[in-house]
């Protein structure tokens, strides 16, 4: 067994994911290998991967699951959990074995929020000098697009950390929150500004101000999520709409995720401006001329990327 094979074995033993299922894909090995490398960088091998479980999906093998993996604290938003994610999600973005990447937690719970008990005991200077839960952020820097699966609660940086993904759709019994001023504090990730902007200011109010969480159902009628499922159909359909997205052009798929983006940053007149700049840009692309060729000859495109 090579060197490779024989970490990546080591590997997938520990996160938990069959060994035999994937070592008998060989093209599976590429997006796994590449987090390999940045463990085997850091020297620390055994510490790594502790609160995730990470798999390939998809009929093409092109599709990331990403699990959150705390069960006992309800996936709390620790640290070392929030390491591992922009860790596992900055190499995922690199592997160009993979299209879309689907994020998920357990049944009971996406995430209840970051960590209480870590927070505790943390002062001012501690958080400001310390650059608190800094590593969050790169999770909305990712690339590929990112779908967050949520069943069961998504609570305060749960709830934020679904926003930051580029699709929402929930299990029938999630239920999505920010629930920090009941525990003294505010959201520190996103929900007072992504929230308001999902589903306007004055539910997002309400939300932010009582801490009170609303059903899935809700959540799909203010445009929260975009579609809800039975809670056991819901990663399978989460997958589904990841190897449609992964079937389009990488470059292009990066390019609309980065217009769609620029909505939420800029005016209407240069969220114009620079989505038609990008797409001015797909006509210096080989995969604009294939997919328009491939429209005009009746067949299905073959994008590379290119
Ligand atoms: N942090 C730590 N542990 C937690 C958390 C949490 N957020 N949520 C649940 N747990 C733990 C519980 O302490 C408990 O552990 P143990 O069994 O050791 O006592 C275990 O998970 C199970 O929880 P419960 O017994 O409470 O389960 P219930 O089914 O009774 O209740 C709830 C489930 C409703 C989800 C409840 O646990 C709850 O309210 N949790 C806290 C929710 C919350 O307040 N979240 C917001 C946290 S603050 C935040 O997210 C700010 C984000 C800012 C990010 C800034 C980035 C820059």
């Amino acid at each position: 067994m090579s060197f490779l094979a024989r970490t990546f074995s080591q590997f997938i033993t520990r996160s938990g994911t069959t060994a035999s299922t994937l070592l008998t894909k060989p093209h599976n090995v590429s997006a796994l290998a590449l987090r390999l490398s940045s463990t085997q960088q850091s020297g620390n091998e055994q510490k790594k991967y502790d609160y995730l479980l990470v798999d390939v999906k998809g009929k093409d093998s092109n599709i990331a699951l990403v699990q959150l993996n705390r069960p006992k604290a309800l996936n709390a938003l620790c640290d070392g959990l929030m390491k591992e994610l922009s860790s596992v999600l900055e190499s995922l973005d690199r592997d160009e074995k993979i299209g879309c990447i689907v994020l998920t937690g357990s049944t009971r719970a996406f995430a209840a929020g970051a960590d209480i008990r870590e927070m505790q005991n943390n002062t001012l200077p501690q958080v400001v000098g310390g650059g608190f839960l800094d590593q969050w952020s790169a999770v909305s820097k990712i690339k590929k697009p990112i779908i967050a699966a949520v069943n069961g609660f998504a609570l305060g940086g749960g709830c934020e950390l679904s926003m930051m993904c580029d699709i929402i759709y929930a299990g029938e019994e999630a239920e999505f929150g920010q629930p920090e001023i009941i525990i003294g504090t505010i959201p520190g990730a996103g929900g007072t500004q992504r929230l308001p902007r999902y589903v306007g200011k004055s539910k997002a109010m309400e939300m932010v101000l009582t801490g009170n969480r609303i059903k899935a159902k809700e959540a799909y009628q203010i445009g929260l999520v975009s579609a809800v499922f039975p809670a056991n159909q819901l990663v399978d359909e989460a997958i589904k709409t990841a190897e449609k997205i992964a079937s389009h052009s990488r470059i292009v798929v990066q390019l609309a995720k980065e217009a769609v983006n620029a909505a939420f940053e800029t005016t209407l007149a240069e969220g114009n401006r620079f989505e038609k700049r990008l797409f001015h840009t797909t006509f210096g692309l080989a995969d604009r001329k294939e997919g328009m060729t491939a429209f005009i000859e009746k067949r299905k495109p073959n994008f590379t990327g290119q």
